[in-house]
């Protein structure tokens, strides 16, 4: 039997935290080894296991595969969360890019200067009640199905209710008027695996706070 897939990367969220909720909600056990320091990212490039350097890197079935987008691909290929047909995985990576972008604008807000942060936090709401959230909303209630694409779990809904934890984090009304939004939710909370990592003390990661992003700093060097 092949082991268990090991993740490298900080101990944070960042780019790998889509990968751990990807693995948790498949049920599938993970190693994680952290990069707490310059010199453990520099034994990792050197080691020739980073082939641009950079983190994440995921051992898996043999491989270490880099790059955010293909380890999601490959895992949700694995796992049957990727969608029935062309049509159907078309729509999720359509979905999905949307979630990145307003998932990657949340995670800016802390890395903004602070005499930007105010302006930033309204956009970045802004976008998530009048553009983002909306569109989810419609798509739920145009076709009344559990689930955002072919009526089964695919990486898109996991995807989404990372973020609508996020956007919860940023203000906790934002979902108020978004119904189908807050049932999906719940919906995909209640699963088994799901449920289990949103369990204190899972491999979960909580918000950036400014010591961890200090740390962040001085390895990643931005
Ligand atoms: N396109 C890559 C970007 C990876 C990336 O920027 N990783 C950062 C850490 S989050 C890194 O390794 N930075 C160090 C560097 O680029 O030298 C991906 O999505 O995986």
């Amino acid at each position: 039997m092949a082991g268990k897939p090991v993740l490298h990367y900080f101990n944070a969220r960042g780019r790998m935290e889509s990968i751990r909720w990807l693995l948790a909600t498949a049920g599938v056990e993970f190693e994680e080894k952290f990069i707490d320091t310059p010199e453990d990212l520099e034994k990792l490039r050197k080691g020739g296991d980073l082939m641009f350097e950079q983190v994440p890197m995921v051992e898996i079935d043999g491989m270490k595969l880099v790059q955010t987008r293909a380890i999601i691909n490959y895992i949700s290929t694995k796992y049957d969360l990727y969608g029935k047909d062309m049509k159907e995985r078309a729509l999720i990576d359509m979905y999905s890019e949307a979630i990145y972008d307003l998932t990657e604008m949340i995670g800016q807000l802390v890395l903004c200067p602070p005499d930007q942060k105010e302006a930033k936090v309204a956009l970045t709401k802004d976008r998530a009640k009048t553009r983002y959230l909306p569109a989810f909303e419609k798509v739920l209630k145009s076709h009344g199905q559990d689930y955002l694409v072919g009526n089964r779990l695919s990486r898109v809904d996991i995807h989404l209710l990372e973020l609508l934890l996020y956007v919860e984090e940023l203000d906790s009304s934002l979902l108020a008027p978004f119904p189908q939004l807050k049932a999906l939710k719940t919906r995909l909370s209640s699963l088994p695996n799901v449920k289990k990592f949103l369990q204190p003390g899972s491999q979960r990661k909580p918000p950036l706070d400014a010591k961890t992003l200090e740390e962040a700093r001085k390895i990643f060097k931005f």
